[in-house]
């Protein structure tokens, strides 16, 4: 029912593998149909073929917006007249845009100045309520689930089973785009909804028919927000890729069993590894990335580097014509201030004559 012309959006794309019925209003931005970029450096730094996943180029700018045309849709289908998440800034980014989109209200809980500003921006502008708790993001999702039985509100965070249905579809694009599932299958891990979730429609779109293999998965984790890498929770996760910093995720068993399933594993990165796989993301390649969308980068130039984990699973894809898909999840657009400030960027500035701007560009 009521697919406009233009909607071009996830739901409409993958609608048969998706909980959507008819009575389904679709809720949508015309998210996903993201590109898969070939990266000729990785590629020749590999000796392998890499792609990456741009999912930056989502209407709010991250891959949020996959699960939340799915989440949001069935919420206003099951009568919800308000949506409520806990959110380290992409998820309150989504959920604001597609609840204005609905009608409904949204309710963002945050974790107090831990949130990039754009993120932050986006919340606001598009309408959301917006409460910053004296807490991170673990304390924010657990006041959030207590929303859970309350009449007329919807829980949109990946604690909502539509939320991975929505976000499985990446792995359905990926597969339609090179014919077959890749032989790897990188990304950040946070939350741990999008490793559960990528791997779930990896599953599917294989028992489908729709490829002949499976890919390994293997997650990243910051090095001060890894719980699942070290094998419990963390009370005060720290890290400069904001929208990772998660001590307790909640998919945590859907991550285990993806890399356990896959042969996979999930690793750890640095601060100082993030920001230079974004910096080299962007001045090589042109693609510009928020800092947690960088670990994927970072993991595979960490395992190139000679330091990989001991279940590293690289070993076996680094041979001619082997496929390695890096999802790289939201846009540095998001959070231009670690940018700028890691980078120790600030504009030269010179009298507005050309032998003043010759002068600075020579570096005089
Ligand atoms: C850019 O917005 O958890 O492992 O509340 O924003 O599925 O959590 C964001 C997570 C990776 C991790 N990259 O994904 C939130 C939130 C970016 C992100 C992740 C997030 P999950």
């Amino acid at each position: 029912m009521n697919a406009p012309l233009n909607d071009r959006g996830v739901i409409h794309r993958y609608r048969r593998f998706l909980p959507v019925t008819d009575a389904t209003p679709v809720v949508s931005l015309s998210e996903g149909s993201t590109p898969l970029l070939h990266s000729p450096r990785l590629s020749e730094r590999t000796g392998a073929e890499v792609y990456l996943k741009f999912e930056g180029l989502n209407p709010t700018g991250s891959f949020k917006d996959r699960g939340m045309t799915v989440a949001i849709s069935k919420a206003v289908e099951h009568g919800a007249r308000t949506v409520i998440c806990a959110s380290t800034g992409n998820t309150s980014a989504a959920a604001a845009a597609y609840a204005a989109r609905a009608g409904v209200q949204c309710a963002v809980i945050l974790p107090a100045g831990k949130i990039a500003v754009g993120k932050l921006a986006q919340a606001f502008v598009y309408g959301a309520k917006v409460v910053a708790i004296r807490g991170n993001f673990d304390d924010a999702l657990r006041i959030v689930r207590e929303f859970g039985g309350v009449e007329g509100v919807a829980i949109v965070n990946s604690i909502n089973p539509d939320r991975i249905e929505g976000q499985k579809t990446a792995s359905f694009e990926v597969i339609d785009d090179l014919g077959d599932a890749p032989d790897l299958h990188f990304l950040p891990v946070g939350n741990a909804g999008n490793i559960t979730a990528y791997w779930k429609g990896y599953k599917e779109f294989h028992a489908a028919g729709r490829s002949t293999r499976l890919p390994r998965m293997v997650g990243f984790q910051a090095a001060g927000s890894a719980p699942i890498f070290r094998g419990a929770p963390v009370e005060r996760p720290e890290t400069v890729a904001t929208a990772i910093r998660i001590g307790n995720p909640a998919s945590w068993q859907g991550a285990s069993d993806a890399v356990s399933e896959s042969g996979g594993c999930i690793d750890i990165v640095s601060d100082e590894e993030i920001l230079a796989a974004q910096a080299w993301l962007a001045s090589n390649e042109g693609i510009f990335v928020e800092p947690a969308s960088a670990a994927s980068v970072a993991g595979l130039l960490k395992c190139l580097s000679g330091q990989p984990c001991s279940k590293c699973p690289l070993a076996t894809a680094l041979r001619p014509g082997a496929r390695i898909v890096l999802t790289v999840t939201g846009h540095g657009l998001k959070d231009t201030e670690t940018a700028l400030t890691f980078g120790g960027f600030v504009p030269k500035e010179a009298d507005a004559t050309l032998e003043a701007v010759r002068a600075v560009l020579e570096g005089n």
